[in-house]
């Protein structure tokens, strides 16, 4: 048969990852560390299985089935194995519960674990990251109520009580500008709200809940009229009450997630709190499925670098390894470092996060979390892009070959940087949070993590005054600001 390549294999992605051990050692006390430790173990194990039965077996899409064969309309999807066990896999690591225990080191543990589920979890991750931004959200509503409701079943430890939550924003008008949407909330002589409409995205249609904007009967145009509404997808005897699945949509990638296009007719809702103001409601669930996005974004960096750099031991070209030949060393630690410093972004987002949400921080660091939460989504997007391009390109012709399983990281990466906010409408964002605190936050950060003579220093400090200088200039010229935000948001992600 003559030569045969071997194929890359997956290490464990816990006990190999000497990133992701170093950073868990350096920013968790180590009773918290080991606590963690039997999940993490349990998910690298499961990440190396998901790999190898995936080279086994054919791949496997979601099927929408709309009528039953008596004639019925059924809306059912059918999933695939990895989503079945989704439910299981969460509530038996808590890999959404964990976030919300009562400790500063809560996000770091549970994003550890969502870094390392996140590949073989088939983009489950997706929906759980709207249902961890549900909870956040229903929490900062104060709604006594939904919380007594929803947070037991979201943040569930047992799969036969766990619920998943979606995000419906995103309408045929606008997903970026979601202040058009047309979705219309009635309200009925039974003093209940209903919602009519439809929404274009919806990531989570299998889930039994969701947070969806709406336009109460009667409220002007524009994105401060809309409400933010609670509703359950099924009635008491699991029937569709008031939603119609229209069709899966075919993706670029994202295979195993069922995105769907769905019609709401008379859904009941429940809304969050006062009429209006429904993207303010909706902000701390859209800065937190953000940083699932950033964690799940260096995931795939760190899933093709594993396989790339295995690949280099084993592949031979003119006379050695790859790993032996100076410039392919070269490629591999570029990928390498350009992964590290997305990582140390996004860890550095989550473990400010922990300390936020348990009232554990300064307001400087409350800010800082504001500002580098869309740059760490933005920046990551695009880098895991570029990482898994580069290193698809480290296996040659064999990296666009379908069965190897390669070309799906590149194509499932292309989606980090359009959902949730796209490039540009988060570089919009960082104005935003720049226009309270300026590049503040930013100093005291470096002030308090490199030592004064690092040499780094000059470099950092130079960007910073740069930005800061630019900012002032543009700062009364809305237009010549906003062409400016991407450039500036790349460099402050850069200098982060
Ligand atoms: C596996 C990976 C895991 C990730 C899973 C991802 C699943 C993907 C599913 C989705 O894609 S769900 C849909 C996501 N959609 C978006 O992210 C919408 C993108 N558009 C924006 O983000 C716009 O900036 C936004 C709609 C939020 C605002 O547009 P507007 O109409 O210009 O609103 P405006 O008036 O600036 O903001 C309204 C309020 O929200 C303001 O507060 P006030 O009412 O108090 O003035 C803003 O300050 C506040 N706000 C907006 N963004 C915020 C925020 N507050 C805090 N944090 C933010 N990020
Ligand atoms: P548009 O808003 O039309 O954007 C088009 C282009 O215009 C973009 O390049 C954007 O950056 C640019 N742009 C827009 N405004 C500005 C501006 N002011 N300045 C400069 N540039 C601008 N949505 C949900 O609500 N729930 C879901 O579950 C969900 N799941 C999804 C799953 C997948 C696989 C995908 C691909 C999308 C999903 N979405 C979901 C929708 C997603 O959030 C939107 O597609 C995204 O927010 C962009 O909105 P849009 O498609 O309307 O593009």
């Amino acid at each position: 048969m003559g030569f045969l390549q071997e194929a890359p294999q997956l290490a464990h992605p816990l006990h190999t990852d000497r990133v992701l051990g170093a950073w868990l050692a350096n920013v968790l006390p180590g009773d918290h560390v080991a606590a963690a430790m039997p999940d993490l173990v349990a998910l690298g194990d499961y990440a190396v299985a998901s790999w190898e039965r995936r080279l086994r077996t054919p791949r496997m899409e979601p099927v929408l089935t709309s009528w039953d064969a008596w004639g019925d309309r059924v809306d059912r999807i059918a999933l695939t194995p990895a989503w079945e066990d989704g439910p299981h896999v969460t509530t038996r690591h808590a890999v959404l519960a964990a976030g919300h225990d009562a400790s500063p080191f809560a996000r770091t543990a549970q994003f550890a674990r969502v870094y390392l589920y996140h590949l073989a979890s088939e983009f489950y991750c997706c929906p759980l990251a709207m249902t961890d931004g549900a909870a956040t959200a229903i929490r900062a509503s104060g709604n006594a109520a939904l919380m007594a409701r929803a947070l037991p079943r979201f943040l569930s430890r047992d799969a036969a009580t766990f619920w998943l939550s979606g995000q419906w924003m995103t309408e045929t008008p606008g997903g970026s500008d979601v202040g058009r949407t047309e979705t219309v909330a009635r309200r009925g002589d039974d003093g209940a709200w209903r919602l009519y409409g439809r929404k274009w995205f919806s990531s989570a249609v299998v889930g039994e809940a969701a947070l969806a904007l709406a336009r109460p009967e009667g409220a002007g145009p524009g994105t401060a009229a809309l409400a933010l509404f609670y509703v359950e997808t099924k009635d008491a005897h699991g029937r569709w009450q008031g939603v119609t699945i229209d069709r899966l949509k075919k993706k670029l990638g994202t295979h195993e997630l069922p995105t769907a296009e769905i019609h709401l007719d008379g859904l009941p809702a429940t809304p969050l709190g006062e009429l209006a103001h429904g993207v303010r409601q909706v902000a701390p669930m859209l800065n937190i499925t953000r940083t699932w996005n950033a964690v799940c974004a260096v995931a795939s960096m760190a899933r093709a670098i594993a396989l790339a750099r295995d690949y280099a031991t084993r592949r031979h070209a003119f006379g050695a390894r790859l790993i032996d030949q100076p410039l392919h060393q070269r490629t591999l630690a570029d990928l390498q470092a350009e992964f590290e410093g997305a990582f140390s972004l996004t860890f550095h987002v989550a473990g400010l996060l922990g300390r936020v949400e348990q009232g554990d921080a300064t307001a400087h660091e409350a800010a800082l979390l504001r500002l580098l939460t869309p740059l760490a989504k933005l920046w990551t997007a695009k880098a895991s892009i570029r990482v898994t391009s580069e290193a698809l390109e480290c296996f040659g012709g064999a990296g666009y070959i379908e069965d190897t399983g390669l070309p799906q990281l590149l194509r499932d990466a292309q989606v980090y940087a359009i959902w949730e906010g796209t490039t540009n409408v988060l570089s919009l964002d960082m104005l935003r949070a720049l226009g309270t605190t300026g590049v503040d936050p930013l100093r005291t950060e470096l002030d308090a993590l490199l030592p004064a003579n690092a040499k780094e220093r000059p470099a950092i400090v130079a960007a910073l005054d740069a930005t800061e200088a630019l900012l002032g200039e543009l700062s009364a010229d809305r237009t010549t600001l906003e062409a400016a935000a991407r450039g500036i948001a790349f460099t402050l992600a850069r200098t982060m």
